[in-house]
């Protein structure tokens, strides 16, 4: 470690003032613990108190990254979290900056990526008072309710400590959000290097393996072996933990189809013969024994029951998870698999031993039809060159692109824009896929792609509803600032869901719609980026090979019909609707 050495004061004690004496300050404390944690990478957004901290880290080594808001910084700390195993760190201000990034922490909690949260505070004693300091508020108590654990520092010999504390509560069983309080007095402190050195933690196992009782996986096995007609299901838990070997390996000895959540599609690719992606409905309906894989049964698999799962019905539940509390929190668990992922699912692949019998035939051969048969019916409509663009023809062409470069990372976000990708692009590997997660949040755009980009270094192309690129537009600077290699497509359709509604009620423009006929392109070409408006899908086809093959931050204005969408995409369901009949 680097110290700051400084000469004794003269008026100090004739002694102690001949030696100089080595200090450290908490700027420096903070770092190194950090580093000791081989956490290099910090996205934020500097201002007081933190802005030394931004400098001092950047010049120890620590890569920086500096957002235009510290939304976008924080989801992109909870995306890399997701993908490293390590918690994604996002430093912002106090109060209003700190808010800023608290989404983030509670949307990272949600989806259960590590994050740490790290936000410098004003002063304790008038903060406490409510004396009205400088960005007054209690921010550890505000914090606490949006994540796993919140913690705060106050004296410099805590810093390891705090740190290793915030790192092992982000990491260990379910991960999610911590958030960490560093008022601005700590910073300045010193201390002596030598005891601050030694006050730094190196956490051990950080994310210690979890392993089921035998007694759970026998029961697991005798569940799995009496099914006729078994599904896997398979969460972002699983593709999280990345025991992707095992994980096909159990599929496999299963023969049973599979569906891939969201961000699970690509862990075993889409085009497996067993993925059941493209028979969703008739997996859910007709199966009679669920092996829950890192997924959770909350509205986005309608609960684990009603109408999607063919009730009434008998069928049994396997789960594994980490998480002993999510067990029986929609509907009974027949089988509970208590654990980390890569040791329940190498548990069951070994109690399944050499002589498993695969998943009936005529089950398979079901499934298989179905599923053949939706994605023969589902063929000439992304065939097609109309123009302006249905989501089809535009999805059609990125399909094909995604499947010549399953490296490149997709990041996701809109109503029909993200429903519809999701369904028509296959994934190829595992975590390519990032999107809105679990709460379906809009505005994770930008701040994945900066992520994806800089913890993978593989291209990203994002495809974006043109209201949810708004969320987090303003981070094309910071992409073009970083030259990140992301190419953004937006799927405009001149508004929320559709373009074409109109206000009946007075002369202002209807609340779902925005300016018609906008030009996104001409955004980035303010920073530099290329900019292209494609209005056919061979002219989308062209512009994103195009862009995918410079590398260069590019924006692609992707002219959508207004009328092509529909309300809420595929969840329009949930809309609430009036007892009182529409007129
Ligand atoms: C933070 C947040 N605010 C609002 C919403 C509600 N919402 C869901 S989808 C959506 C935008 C859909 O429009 P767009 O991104 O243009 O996609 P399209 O359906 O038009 O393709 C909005 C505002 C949300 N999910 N998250
Ligand atoms: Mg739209």
């Amino acid at each position: 470690m680097a110290i700051v050495t400084e000469s004794a004061p003269a008026a100090a004690p004739s002694t102690a003032a001949a030696q100089p004496q080595e200090t450290v300050d908490g700027f420096k404390l903070v770092i190194e613990a950090l580093k000791l944690n081989g956490l290099d990478t910090i996205y934020g957004l500097p201002g007081i108190p933190i802005t030394d901290l931004t400098r001092r880290a950047q010049a120890d080594g620590i890569r920086v990254l500096s957002f235009r808001h510290e939304q976008n910084a924080g989801y992109a700390a909870s995306i890399a979290g997701f993908l490293t195993q390590k918690p994604g760190i996002c430093l912002t201000v106090s109060a209003p900056g700190f808010l800023n990034g608290l989404n983030a922490l509670a949307h990272a909690t949600t989806n259960c990526f590590p994050m740490i949260l790290i936000s410098g505070s004003s002063e304790r004693e008038v903060v406490d008072l409510q004396q009205g300091d400088y960005e007054e508020m209690d921010q550890l108590a505000v914090a606490k309710t949006m994540c796993k654990r919140a913690y705060r520092v106050l004296h410099a010999q805590d810093i390891g400590i705090g740190i290793a504390r915030a790192i092992r509560a982000a990491v260990s069983g379910r991960p999610g959000g911590v958030y960490l309080d560093l008022p601005a007095k700590l910073f300045g402190q010193v201390m002596n290097a030598e005891e601050g050195r030694k006050s730094l933690v190196k956490v051990i196992d950080a994310a210690p393996a979890q392993i089921p009782s035998a007694e759970a996986v026998k029961r697991a096995i005798d569940v799995l072996k009496s099914a006729k007609k078994p599904l896997i299901i398979l969460g972002k838990g699983a593709a999280y933990a990345q025991s992707d070997d095992t994980i096909k390996a159990l599929v496999e000895k299963s023969g049973a189809p599979f569906l891939p959540m969201s961000m699970a599609k690509g862990l075993l690719p889409d085009t497996h013969p067993q993925c059941a992606g493209a028979a969703r409905s008739t997996v859910l309906k007709d199966s009679d024994v669920v092996l829950m894989v890192g997924a959770r049964l909350n509205w986005l698999l309608s609960h684990g029951k009603g109408k999607a799962w063919g009730e009434p019905h008998s069928k049994k539940f396997i789960q594994i998870d980490i998480e002993p509390k999510e067990m029986d929190s929609n509907v009974e668990i027949v089988a509970p698999l208590v654990g980390d992922i890569g040791s329940c699912v190498t548990a069951l692949l070994s109690a399944m031993g050499d002589k498993w019998t695969p998943a009936p035939s005529d089950w398979v051969n079901a499934v298989k039809t179905k599923k053949e048969d939706n994605i023969a019916k589902m063929a000439p409509k992304l065939m097609n060159n109309n123009s302006p663009m249905d989501y089809h023809g535009a999805l059609g062409v990125l399909r094909q692109i995604v499947k010549e470069r399953p490296d490149a990372m997709f990041v996701n976000e809109g109503a029909n824009t993200l429903d519809l990708a999701r369904g028509i692009i296959d994934m190829y590997k595992p975590r390519k896929r990032l999107d809105v997660g679990t709460w379906g949040i809009m505005g994770i755009g930008q701040g994945y792609s900066i992520a994806a980009a800089i913890e993978t270094g593989k291209p990203v192309l994002a495809v974006e509803g043109d209201s949810a690129f708004g969320f987090s537009g303003m981070e094309i600077e910071t992409i073009c600032r970083y030259e990140l290699p992301v190419t953004i497509v937006i799927f405009n359709n001149d508004g929320i869901y559709r373009g074409t509604d109109v206000n009946t009620g007075g002369s202002d423009p209807a609340t779902t719609v925005f300016v018609k006929g906008a030009r996104y392109d001409k955004l980035i070409e303010a920073f530099g980026g290329v900019g292209i408006n494609a209005t056919s899908p061979d002219e989308l086809k062209r512009a994103v090979n195009a862009a995918m093959d410079s590398g260069k931050p590019t924006l692609i204005n992707a002219v959508i019909d207004p009328a092509a969408g529909s309300e809420s995409g595929r969840i329009g369901n949930l809309n609430p609707q009036s007892v009182l009949k529409k007129k």
